[in-house]
């Protein structure tokens, strides 16, 4: 054994040791609480920002005593294993979009209806009222820490979408609860993760994708996608979970940041979706690459809602028919829309 390295290696480990401790003795905020907070994709992105944000407020409000340790970009959990992984213990936290999976989240699949919201704002504030007052039963072993939304999804193309004909047959991406609206216009929806969406624009799997027009820089998108249509159709909803139990299991005051945090972060992220990041990426994809947006004629406008229309109504009724409060959620919803 070469006793020299040995020792060297021993002198640093118990330099550091004794550094550790130096640093523990004198600092109020050595964390006692680790979390592991995972998410499908890129920090940067506008659910990646609210992560961090969330992060750091609940570092700073358990006066470090709780630290989070986040996982971007899908490196814990990719998007469909996320509600797993939070059951399974892989991770503490998992934020992913119940709106790729309406089978699974049937109540809070109404949010993703053609329900005419505003912004953000408007619905990520809607859905957090609806879940606390609601609790749906496919929430029932979370505890769920926060909610929000995209904004009203667009028709973002390749070639320019000016009426239902130019749609016909057009192989669109949506998320899971977009899929009906896309196919309700006459185009050909494929259903997809945000993840998977820029290879399928690149190697043309599809003609276009319906989401939230910061895509366009967030995902560059804007170099293959030149047209907006202007016409505001469905959010993508966004829940970040902890298993129940291991929530119950923290201290009394760190659930009570966790709580207050959860009746903030809809407006944080709402605000910062629609205000900065809609916008700034409209304008850089126009600037950098040309982007052109589309106005429907307002017979188009009115024959495209008329399409969209019985959609509400036939999700309230398959909901009620499986015994869930279909027409309550949905009343509620439009309610809650029209206030403030
Ligand atoms: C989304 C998901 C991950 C990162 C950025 C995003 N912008 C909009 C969404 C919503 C969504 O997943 C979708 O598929 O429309």
């Amino acid at each position: 054994m070469n006793r020299s390295r040995f020792t060297r290696h021993a002198v640093a480990a118990a330099f550091s040791a004794a550094a550790l401790s130096f640093g523990l003795a004198t600092s109020a905020s050595a964390a006692d609480i680790t979390l592991k907070y995972a998410f499908f994709a890129p920090e940067g992105t506008f659910p990646g920002q609210q992560m961090m944000q969330w992060a750091k407020e609940l570092e700073k409000r358990t006066d470090g005593k709780v630290k989070v340790d986040t996982y971007a970009g899908g490196t814990l959990l990719g998007a469909r294993e996320m509600w797993e992984g939070v059951t399974m213990g892989v991770t503490d936290i998992g934020l992913s979009a119940p709106s790729y999976d309406p089978g699974r989240f049937p109540l809070t699949a109404g949010m993703a209806l053609p329900l005419a919201f505003p912004d953000a704002t408007t619905a990520s504030r809607v859905l957090w009222e609806v879940t606390n007052e609601f609790e749906p039963k496919e929430f029932e072993q979370y505890k769920v820490i926060a909610m929000f939304t995209s904004e009203p999804g667009y028709l973002m193309t390749r070639e320019a979408v000016r009426s239902s004909d130019d749609l016909d047959g057009m192989r669109v991406r949506a998320t899971g609860s977009g899929v009906p609206v896309i196919n309700a216009l006459g185009g050909s929806a494929v259903g997809m993760a945000m993840p998977e969406v820029p290879q399928a624009v690149q190697t043309g799997v599809v003609d276009g994708v319906m989401t939230s027009r910061e895509v366009l820089q967030d995902f560059r998108l804007a170099e293959s996608l030149k047209y907006v249509t202007d016409y505001p159709m469905v959010v993508t909803t966004f829940a970040a979970v902890m298993d129940k139990n291991r929530f119950e299991k923290l201290p009394d005051d760190v659930k009570q940041v966790i709580e207050e945090l959860g009746d903030e972060m809809h407006a944080w992220t709402g605000h910062y979706h629609d205000v900065e990041n809609v916008q700034g990426a409209l304008k850089w994809s126009a600037d950098e690459h040309g982007l052109q947006i589309v106005e429907l004629s307002d017979d188009e406008y009115a024959e495209w809602d008329a399409k969209l229309e019985p959609l509400v109504n036939q999700w309230i009724e398959e909901a009620n028919k499986r015994g869930l409060p279909g027409s309550e959620y949905i009343e509620r919803v439009v309610e809650l829309r029209d206030q403030q």
